[in-house]
């Protein structure tokens, strides 16, 4: 594993030779993490003093469990968040992603554990939203077979007017699976890329942080962009030590 550090010659070096792979590479994989969604003005979960788990506990609000126990707080807190999404833009990490993807069709495939939707507003085709999409509500229950988001009672969450069924976000709590469509086609990214970019991920989480060992067992080379240390550094080939904003469009320029 090499390490370049942010300032300096050396990160030079790793940049270039993140190029020189980039430049050869007809599959490319990308996983991001809510790093990339920071120079966007997103707070992250796990870095920072603004993170969110240093706030509350991931367990309470993250999962159905917590849900279940208070789904007016839980509720709030992701109507909180929607609106912090809705009022932000995707950085320059965002774009660069989506403008290298729009000039080679077909090479790029992006995997977020984000829920922002900004890969997607950024003009990004095909993400692959691991851990679902925030701006999206699904049932809690099986429900009546009436339920309808047309025809809900509340607020806090809304509810079905027939039967009481609890909306909640679309997101993959803690303890719950994820699409197994939307994992297959992850894996198979990490299984078959020739380069996995992994951007703005702490490695906490899985079995996201897994698609880089994945990458690297099937002979790709991994490059990480991070500002921080990460629990995925060791998997890296080249460390590019940086904010996303500034090393994505320098790395993907073309
Ligand atoms: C499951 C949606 C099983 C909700 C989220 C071992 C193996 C498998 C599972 C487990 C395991 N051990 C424990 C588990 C269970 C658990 C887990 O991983 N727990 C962790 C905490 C130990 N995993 C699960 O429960 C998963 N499900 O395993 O199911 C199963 C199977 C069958 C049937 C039933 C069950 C589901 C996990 C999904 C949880 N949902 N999000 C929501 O968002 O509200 S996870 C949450 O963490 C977010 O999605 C977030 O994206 C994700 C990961 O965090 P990061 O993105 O890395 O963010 P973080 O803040 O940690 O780091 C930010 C990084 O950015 C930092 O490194 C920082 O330095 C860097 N950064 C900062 N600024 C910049 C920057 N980088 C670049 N540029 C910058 N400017």
């Amino acid at each position: 594993m090499t390490e370049f550090l942010e300032t300096g010659e050396s990160s030079l070096k790793g940049l270039n030779q993140a190029r020189q792979w980039l430049a050869h590479t007809e599959r490319l994989a990308v996983l991001t993490g809510a790093g990339i969604s920071a120079e966007s003005g997103v707070p992250t979960f796990r870095d920072g003093g603004t993170a969110f788990w240093s706030q509350f506990k991931p367990e309470d609000m993250a999962s159905e469990k917590g849900f279940r126990r208070d789904p007016a707080l839980v509720w709030r807190w992701y109507q909180y968040r929607r609106e912090l999404i809705a009022a932000v833009q995707p950085n320059a990490a965002h774009l660069a992603l989506a403008s290298w993807a729009g000039q080679h069709p077909g090479r790029m495939t992006l995997i977020t554990q984000n829920v922002d939707g900004l890969h997607e507003r950024a003009g990004s085709p095909g993400v692959l939203n691991l851990h679902g999409e925030l701006m999206k509500n699904r049932w809690l229950e099986r429900g009546c077979g009436r339920c309808s988001m047309e025809e809900v009672v509340g607020a806090e969450p809304p509810r079905c007017a027939h039967c009481g069924n609890l909306l909640r976000p679309a997101v993959v709590w803690f303890g719950e699976a994820l699409s197994p469509v939307v994992w297959n086609a992850a894996e198979s990214a990490a299984n078959t890329c020739e380069l996995m970019l992994v951007v703005g991920t702490s490695g906490a989480v899985y079995p996201a942080a897994g698609l880089a060992l994945r990458a690297k067992r099937n002979g790709a080379k991994v490059v990480i962009i991070n500002p921080q240390p990460s629990e995925l550094d060791e998997v890296g080939d080249v460390l590019l030590r940086g904010p996303a904003a500034m090393l994505l469009p320098a790395l993907l320029a073309a």
